[in-house]
């Protein structure tokens, strides 16, 4: 039987405390995912649902953008995807009942934990202005609210169409068009905050912003480095792949300010042994201080460049460009400025020399803790230099590996959803629809808020996500958006972002990826891509949560219908009825799809192109693969300051909380809690178990406050601090970016700790 979500909110966050765990997943992650799912979804419905996750006849995981192997096991899942698809495939829902019964004020004052627990969204509901209660509103009206807001607009270009990354190939091309087609750029997406410094970092160096392994290259690396990420809880799936590359033979060196259990030991749920035993993962962790990977792969590269034959002098001749100037840069590398950066010793730091000398194949993998920093895009820029020395890239077993985070975020780019397009991607779509795209850049996330705080943008459109809860600077954010005529969300659940709107407000309630779609041609599938660029079919099988949802294509497809009018030649009827036209179009205007739909049909799906991978060739401007010389940058920590990082915990995706514990990390009941080094909690006088606030130090003098997290000694680099997202979001000011980018940088935020008691509330 699934049970009822919890009455009670504010929920007493109350943290305990043990040794954090040196293993992942094995028995106790079974169990663990048994008991959520059954909560959820009832026996019958989880073996139903669990055995159809990542099957090539089956939908995919809406948890993370990992691959699927070529041979699947029966159970092609972790125990975190089980609880994404939980989430969705509850029997929970969110009524107009309850609605009736909830008014805003009241919702307001609940926990983003509590909001999520209540089940799906069953009905399109609207706020009216200074009403109080959202109340049931049919389709078409709440398209002819969106269409008079829209036409009150003085340009498009006061409209924002924000996009998650869980939304559909072909829903994501849709939405771009409509968007273009009305007349705006303005297309912020959660790689803004997430992957951006990846693909800014990417694009210069090699020309094309995404990864250049497949998953075989993982088995055949000599060497792989895993930086700035948790796999054993964000990408558990990965730890699969690293077992089996370490069984053929190679050497892993994790870099992290934090001891990760994954990437220690990993106990395989899919075999007796892995189940008993486990195997070790790390051979080297090198326990960086938080913002120190530039100046470690800097000197790494010096070290290098003074081995007698260690570059790969074909390869830099043949391929590559800026590299005298790179090398200069690389050999005024110094040690002790890198040592104090890092953490690191001497000998630490030339056993990694060692392994990576010895290594004929290199990989290096990477997510969030190289991605918000100020100087992320430099720091990959600096892994590219690290690569490319070695010839490490468009070779077997070797590349570069930014694992993306939510399941379809590299599709959705690839389908257009980007504030700065290509002209290439828009003459494609000229030519194809025979209208004038606007050529000028759009807002990225974080100017979309402050287009929303200036007055700027006036409607707010969100395909998917939790746009206030997971965007830096919550107060400011929360004000920006309140400001808005109207917030529209398409979602499956509830979030705190229904709850903070503009004066008027709807939330569309949609379909997810484990349910049947059926339109008037039939039952439907969606695309989705991968992180290594893996493009396959995910079919959904359960009833839909409500007879009143529709797809996120047919939302799209009547919206346009409804704003463009007359003006559009586009079929968006056509469209709705049958996304097989949809994936005709996709065909025809972005190169590596041609005859997408009978490619697609393929159990597995297909690759798409990537020239550096496939044939090392990089369309950068200058043609080649570029080095690149920026100057070294780390965090500078004031006198009795912590740099505080904001991560995920184990049950938690993003903004959506699964439950109280982060298993591995040994905290149960609380997620109000600051990881701090037990030497430094000493120099700044915080017992293990007190509490504080968190006060965050910006240049803008702004006091932002986060209260209430009990003070937890735990093994973190010196100097660095960790607490969860999002309740720490209200710490990040929102002009704290990464260069280039602009991506907040939420690894990096200066904060000093002040005596504080409990917070009443677990999750905000
Ligand atoms: N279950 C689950 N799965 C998820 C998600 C989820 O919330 N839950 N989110 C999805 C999304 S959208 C994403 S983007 C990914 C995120 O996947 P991750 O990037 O693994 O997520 P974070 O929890 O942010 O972890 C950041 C890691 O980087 C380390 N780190 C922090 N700062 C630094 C630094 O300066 N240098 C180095 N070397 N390391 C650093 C942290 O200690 C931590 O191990 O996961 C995806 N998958
Ligand atoms: N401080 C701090 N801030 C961060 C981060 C961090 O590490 N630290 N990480 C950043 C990162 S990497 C990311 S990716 C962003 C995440 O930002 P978002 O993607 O905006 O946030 P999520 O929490 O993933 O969104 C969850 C909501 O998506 C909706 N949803 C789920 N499935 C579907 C679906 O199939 N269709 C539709 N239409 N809606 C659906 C549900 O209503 C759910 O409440 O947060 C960023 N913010
Ligand atoms: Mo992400």
């Amino acid at each position: 039987m699934a049970t009822k979500p919890p009455k009670g909110d504010p929920v007493q966050d109350a943290p305990q405390v043990a040794e954090p765990k040196h293993a992942a997943a094995g028995l106790p992650a079974i169990g663990h995912t048994l008991r959520i799912a059954q909560q959820q979804m009832g026996l019958k419905r989880t073996a139903l649902t669990l055995l159809r996750v990542n099957q090539k006849d089956g939908f995919d995981c809406p948890g993370c953008a990992w691959p699927e192997p070529d041979h699947r096991h029966a159970a092609e899942f972790c125990e975190n995807g089980a609880k994404a698809v939980a989430e969705e495939a509850t029997l929970r829902r969110v009524t107009p009942e309850f609605f009736a019964a909830h008014s805003v004020a009241d919702l307001h004052h609940r926990s983003g934990y509590w909001l999520g627990q209540q089940g799906r969204l069953t009905h399109p509901m609207y706020l009216a202005e200074g009403a109080e209660h959202y109340e049931p509103v049919s389709w078409e009206r709440a398209f002819d609210i969106i269409g008079e807001e829209i036409e009150a607009l003085s340009s498009p270009d006061e409209a924002v169409f924000y996009t998650s990354g869980r939304t559909s190939n072909e829903a994501a091309f849709l939405y771009q068009l409509f968007a273009r087609e009305l007349g705006t750029n303005n297309l912020p997406d959660c790689s803004n905050m997430c992957h951006e410094s990846s693909g800014s970092a990417l694009t210069e160096t090699i020309g094309i912003g995404k990864g250049s392994v497949h998953l075989e290259d993982l088995y055949k690396a000599d060497l792989i480095i895993v930086a700035g990420q948790n796999p054993g809880t964000n990408h558990p799936r990965m730890l699969s792949a690293l077992e089996k590359a370490k069984a053929n033979g190679a050497r892993i060196i994790s870099v992290n300010p934090l001891p990760e259990a994954g990437l220690e030991r990993f106990k395989n749920p899919q075999t007796p042994q892995g189940m008993l035993r486990g195997a070790a993962l790390t051979d080297l962790f090198l326990q960086i201080r938080i913002g120190g990977d530039q100046a470690l792969f800097r000197l790494l590269n010096k070290l290098v460049l003074e081995t007698e034959g260690a570059v790969d002098e074909e390869f830099v001749r043949e391929h590559t460009h800026g590299y005298e100037e790179f090398a200069k840069a690389a050999r005024a590398a110094d040690w002790d400025e890198t040592l104090a950066a890092t953490g690191l010793t001497r000998a630490e730091i030339e056993q990694a020399l060692g392994m990576v000398l010895a290594s004929e194949r290199t990989i290096v993998c990477w997510a969030m803790g190289l991605t918000q920093h100020k100087h992320s895009v430099p720091t990959i820029r600096e892994v590219v230099n690290f690569l490319l020395l070695r010839g490490n890239i468009g070779r077997t077993g070797a590349g570069v590996c930014p694992v993306r985070g939510h399941s379809n975020v590299q599709g959705d780019r690839t389908m257009g959803i980007f504030e700065r397009p290509a002209p290439a991607f828009l003459d494609a779509l000229e030519a194809e629809f025979g209208f004038a795209p606007p050529r000028e850049h759009g807002f990225d996330v974080v100017r979309a808020i402050e287009a929303l705080r200036d007055g700027e943008a006036k409607v707010f459109f969100a395909m998917g996500g939790n746009f206030v809860g997971a965007t830096p600077d919550t107060n400011v954010t929360e004000a920006a958006v309140r400001r808005a005529r109207l917030t529209v969300h398409v979602s499956t659940k509830l979030n705190r972002s229904h709850v903070v709107t503009g004066a008027r407000a709807l939330i569309l309630p949609t379909l997810g990826r484990t349910e049947r779609d059926l339109q008037s041609s039939g039952e439907q599938f969606v695309t989705v891509e991968d992180s290594m660029g893996m493009v396959h079919a995910s079919r959904g099988r359960l009833e839909p949560a409500s007879a009143h949802l529709l797809s996120e294509p047919a939302i799209v497809c009547r919206l346009a219908r409804r704003v463009l009018g007359a003006d559009s030649r586009t079929p968006w009827e056509e469209f709705e009825k049958d996304y097989a036209t949809v994936r005709d179009r996709i065909a025809r205007v972005i190169p590596g799809f041609d005859d997408f739909n009978a490619r697609v049909a393929h159990p597995g799906g297909f690759a798409l192109p990537h020239a550096p991978r496939d044939e090392r060739r990089f369309p950068t401007a200058t043609g080649k693969a570029n080095f690149t010389a920026a100057p070294v940058e780390y965090p500078e920590l004031p006198e009795g300051r912590l740099l505080l990082q904001t991560l995920r915990s184990h049950d938690q995706y993003n903004t959506t909380i699964y439950g109280l514990d982060d298993r591995y990390r040994g905290i149960k009941n609380g997620r109000r809690v600051v990881l701090v080094n037990p030497e430094d909690a000493r120099r700044l006088g915080v017992a293990d178990g007190s509490y504080v606030d968190l006060v965050g130090e910006w240049k803008d003098g702004v006091e932002r406050r986060a209260p209430g997290f009990r003070v937890v000694h735990y093994p973190t680099a010196p100097g660095c601090a960790a607490a969860y997202y999002p309740e720490t979001n209200v710490l990040v000011p929102l002009d704290a970016t990464a260069d280039t980018s602009n991506t907040p940088a939420s690894k990096s935020v200066v904060i000093r700790l002040e005596a504080g008691v409990p917070h009443p509330r677990a999750a905000v």
